[in-house]
């Protein structure tokens, strides 16, 4: 948990056009889920949202789960929605795929707390092998504790895409909103093809770690 990794007055900013650009969103890159309303490629929505994922601890936590040469696999906003039950807990990528190891990480956009659904994990399990991909089996769900990864408005939640998580229950009357995203190693196959969807304007502005970091 790295708190404070977006300060009070960029973070007002990126809350404001979190929501217009949510709102604004159409067509294929919106996906309404049964608990959330998760829109896609926040590379190419707004600088507001430019500085998320060249964070530099968020790059030192990259190089030492993936341990290798890597870049960007996915950014997208995922609004929680009020009411929304706890999600089973998953793994994020295939122990045998080229995509791992994947880094996760998660800006809160607003504060995150056990009664609105804050991420839970269940320590240390990224080092278990018996859960290679996807869902993790109820009956080894029953054996184990999940803790709630709390933080204020602006920390960046950063795990290792192996760990066994899900989201909570939203009890609360709000929703939860959240910036996620996945860095994979260099060879492997991003989730979302950023240079096929590169808009001029945002390949102008973009410094070149971040071109890096893009593949581009
Ligand atoms: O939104 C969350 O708290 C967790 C999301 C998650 O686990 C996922 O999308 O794989």
């Amino acid at each position: 948990m790295l708190p404070g990794a977006v300060a009070p007055d960029p973070l007002e900013r990126l809350s404001d056009a979190y929501t217009a650009t949510v709102d604004a969103a159409s067509g294929t890159d919106i996906r309404v889920g049964t608990t959330s309303t998760r829109v896609n490629d926040f590379v190419n929505r707004g600088p507001e949202f430019d500085e998320v994922y060249v964070f530099p601890p968020l790059l030192q936590a990259c190089a030492l789960v993936i341990g290798g040469p890597f870049k960007l696999s996915s950014f997208h906003a995922r609004t929680l929605r009020a009411g929304s039950p706890t999600q089973g807990l998953h793994v994020d990528v295939d122990r045998r795929s080229a995509d791992w190891p994947l880094l996760g990480f998660i800006l809160m956009v607003d504060v995150f707390r056990p009664d609105n659904g804050a991420t839970r994990f269940v320590p240390g399990s990224h080092r278990r092998e018996d859960v290679r991909a996807g869902e993790v089996p109820d009956g080894l769900v029953r054996d184990v504790e999940d803790l709630p990864a709390c933080g204020s408005a602006g920390s960046l939640l950063v795990f290792n895409g192996s760990t066994w998580h899900g989201h909570g229950t939203n009890a609360s009357s709000q929703p939860r909103r959240s910036l996620q995203g996945a860095f994979i190693p260099r060879t492997g196959r991003a989730g979302t093809d950023f240079a096929a969807r590169m808009a001029p304007t945002t390949r102008a502005r973009l410094s070149p770690l971040a071109h890096y970091l893009l593949a581009l």
